[in-house]
């Protein structure tokens, strides 16, 4: 069985646009990329002194379970060069299940869909970019509209297109 899902991929540290594409390339050998937003430079939220991200979203057909994708994201993270686990740590690679078909699971370890991802616009923004009309199982507005609700306080910038048409 087939499953949509969306990823958000950030990086703050070292090469942080390479560590994003690396990212594309190592999950492109296991998972179907369907579409890819542009790169987006993002002020940091819910951080201090960090370096600011680069942020982009995924689109993927999966076989994988949501948990064999958590795992499997994990394993990526770390080969990528992660080597931390916090969320408020700065990082080489971070990559973060958005949203698993319209599942609403709600687990100690992995909460679908990702837990404030709906205040948070270097997020919402790239997935806007790939599917606006996309429906948020649990506060049932679309991305679109979830985009047009959130403060227009949180610095993020399109930096280019580093995948054309896949
Ligand atoms: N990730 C966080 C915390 N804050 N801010 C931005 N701009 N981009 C991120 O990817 C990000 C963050 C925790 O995962
Ligand atoms: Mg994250
Ligand atoms: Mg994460």
């Amino acid at each position: 069985m087939m499953n949509i899902a969306y990823l958000s991929i950030g990086s703050n540290i070292e090469n942080r646009i390479k560590n994003c594409m690396l990212a594309i390339d190592e999950l492109s050998a296991f998972l179907i990329i369907k579409k890819i937003s542009s790169f987006y430079e993002t002020e940091p939220i819910g951080v201090e002194n960090q370096n600011s991200f680069i942020n982009c979203a995924i689109k993927i057909e999966t076989s994988l379970t949501p948990r064999d994708l958590l795992t499997y994201l994990s394993e990526t993270e770390k080969k990528l060069g992660r080597n931390n686990k916090g969320d408020y740590k700065p990082r080489a690679i971070d990559l973060d299940i958005i949203f698993y078909n319209d599942l609403v699971l709600n687990t100690l370890d992995l909460t679908i869909p990702h837990k404030n991802a709906h205040l948070r616009r270097f997020v919402i923004e790239p997935l806007c970019e790939i599917s606006p009309d996309l429906m948020h199982p649990v506060l049932n507005k679309s991305v679109v509209e979830i985009m047009n609700a959130i403060e227009n306080n949180q610095k993020v910038e399109k930096i280019g297109n580093f995948y054309d048409k896949i």
